[in-house]
């Protein structure tokens, strides 16, 4: 698609000028942009959009604005609930627990094709306890909350007054301004030698040379924020948007498309008839040997009730003067 590579990026101040950022939240103004994967993903290729301004969570939310919702609400996630065996066709009832995904490293090296070999269905992981029974968040009041699926982060955005942002408002407000780099912040991935995001340095699965100083997840202001002010729109956890996933969801490529709230519905290849919902920004899993999902325009996809210990989100919300025509 190479007219599309060499258009201008614009993010030009448009006429909604709203109010200071409040309730944790940053302005951002919207405009044209080229969005995509610098990789050549064949599920990601570049393509031009157009969104209005609207509102984005200046980081991932947190375990203490969970815990929030969660006292405010009752609310129980997914993980917290016992599968039926609607959600696992065939599988013993005594296997029915709640509990979640959780990385567990492989004692040897592994075929990076073999995901299986380091994720676990652990019995008792849930937000609360990232990494199952014995472990909790005490102390991590500021780390991204996990093992949220997206129907937790429907009900938390929801409840908060807010929205799951689309993927096109994720990705450029990801890019901070900056127009097709590699990162966030450029496109040297370690500008003056420093790591910007947490993510896997060392062989992925099984040595985590811990170079940005976390195994798991950060607090989601370690790390600097972008040109628009956000933290953590590279690495750190997945973060949910409320678009559909479909390979082909960007359209032909070929029109500026305004606003896009994705496809009409889901379609995976690797997994016909489950119905999957965009994750964007990679988490402190991905390497440039296995997984690129740290790169702005690259993406992952899941089914709406799967939770993982990598795997969070953050807000968004349309602007106050927003049009009908613009949301
Ligand atoms: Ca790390």
């Amino acid at each position: 698609m190479p007219r599309l590579a060499v258009l201008s990026f614009a993010i030009a101040l448009q006429c909604s000028q709203e109010p200071a950022a409040s309730d944790g939240m940053v302005w951002i103004a919207g405009g044209e942009a080229v969005l995509g994967s610098q990789n050549g993903d064949r599920d990601a290729p570049l393509h031009r959009v157009r969104v209005s301004g609207f509102w984005m969570d200046a980081t991932e939310v947190t375990n203490a604005e969970f815990a929030r919702f969660v006292a405010a609400t009752g609310h129980v996630t997914d993980a917290e609930k016992k599968p039926t065996l609607a959600d696992v066709p065939g599988a013993d009832e005594a296997d029915l627990v709640p509990g979640s995904l959780v990385f567990t490293p492989p004692p040897d090296a592994v075929d990076l094709r073999q995901f299986w070999r380091w994720w676990s269905y652990v019995p008792g992981a849930d937000w609360r306890h990232p990494a199952g029974p014995g472990s909790s968040i005490e102390g991590k009041d500021d780390h991204p909350v996990v093992h949220v699926s997206w129907r937790d982060a429907v009900a938390y955005a929801t409840w908060a007054g807010k929205r799951l942002p689309t993927e096109a408002e994720w990705e450029l407000a990801a890019r901070g301004g900056l127009d097709q780099k590699k990162f966030v912040w450029g496109d040297e991935q370690k500008p003056e030698g420093k790591w910007l995001a947490n993510i896997w340095q060392g062989t992925f699965p099984k040595n985590n040379a811990l170079e940005d100083g976390f195994a798991t997840t950060a607090p989601v202001r370690a790390f600097p924020a972008n040109g628009f002010g956000l933290r953590g729109m590279s690495g750190n956890v997945w973060e949910w948007c409320s678009d559909f996933y479909r390979p082909d969801g960007y359209g032909d490529g070929k029109a500026v498309m305004a606003d896009p709230t994705g496809p009409k519905d889901s379609f995976d290849p690797a997994e016909p008839g489950v119905a999957k919902r965009v994750q964007r920004g990679g988490s402190f899993l991905c390497s440039d040997a296995y997984c690129k999902g740290y790169m702005p325009g690259t993406r992952m996809k899941c089914s709406e009730d799967t939770s993982l210990c990598h795997s969070g989100f953050r807000c968004a919300r349309s602007a106050a003067t927003a049009t009908k025509e613009a949301r």
